[in-house]
């Protein structure tokens, strides 16, 4: 007999970051088995890889993507593209599991009929972050991001319009859900370095999905 801390009901709860941004607690650990199942299955045809940026610098975290676009970086630029670069394919196709929870996700937070066309991979490894930055990329900003983490925690960066402005330090765990929509899709974001860790369902990593409509 296994005890059972919460029955069927896992901890879910809801936090506004500020207009336009709530964090839906707990919302993907239901399908957090079989998102790290599709995120395997996407892997395998298209290989987590560390972008370099235009700057010239190789990002630490490591990404892919899937769906009918997907974003890359290297030294002449920033984009979306049907084909994966590395293969000359076309990106993965979105796993169902993956469009359920973000359309939910958002309807949740009140956007209606989100109908991401591209989800951007990131793993991070210990000492892995993401300087300040905004997306900038996507074609309509007003259609949400909806952001998944998934494996060991990590400190989230929320700025504001200008990247000088003071950030707020939000603590993202396994299984939190995030959407930044209206007010907030511009805001300066960032992930401060990885600490070292071992999660139970990933081992030595942190994974994040990001929903973007981007064409
Ligand atoms: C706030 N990823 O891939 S997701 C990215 O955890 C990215 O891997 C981070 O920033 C990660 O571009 C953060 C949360 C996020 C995504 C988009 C935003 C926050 C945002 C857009 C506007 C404001
Ligand atoms: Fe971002």
């Amino acid at each position: 007999m296994t005890a059972d801390l919460f029955g069927d009901d896992v901890p879910n709860w809801r936090e506004e970051l500020g207009p336009g941004a709530v964090v839906l607690r707990g919302f993907a650990v239901p399908v957090a088995t079989a998102l790290l199942a599709a995120v395997n299955g996407v892997t395998s045809a298209a290989p987590f890889r560390h972008m370099i940026t235009p700057g010239g610098f190789r990002m630490s975290v490591a990404m892919t993507n899937c769906g009918a676009l997907g974003w890359a970086s290297d030294p002449t630029g920033y984009r979306y593209d049907r084909l994966d670069p590395e293969s000359g394919q076309p990106w993965p196709a979105m796993p169902d599991v993956f469009l359920r929870l973000a359309r939910d996700a958002a309807a949740s937070a009140g956007f209606a009929d989100f109908t991401p066309d591209a989800c951007l991979i990131n793993r991070y490894e210990p000492g892995a972050r993401l300087s300040l930055h905004q997306d900038k990329n996507e074609r309509d900003y007003t259609a949400p991001i909806v952001s998944v983490s998934l494996g060991l925690p990590a400190v989230f960066l929320f700025g504001g319009s200008r990247r000088d402005d003071k950030a707020a330090r939000v603590p993202l765990a396994h299984g939190d859900v995030v959407v930044w929509g209206g007010p907030a899709r511009l805001r300066y974001h960032g992930v401060l370095a990885l600490k070292a860790g071992i999660h139970p369902a990933i081992g030595e990593y942190r994974v994040n999905l990001t929903f973007r409509k981007a064409g």
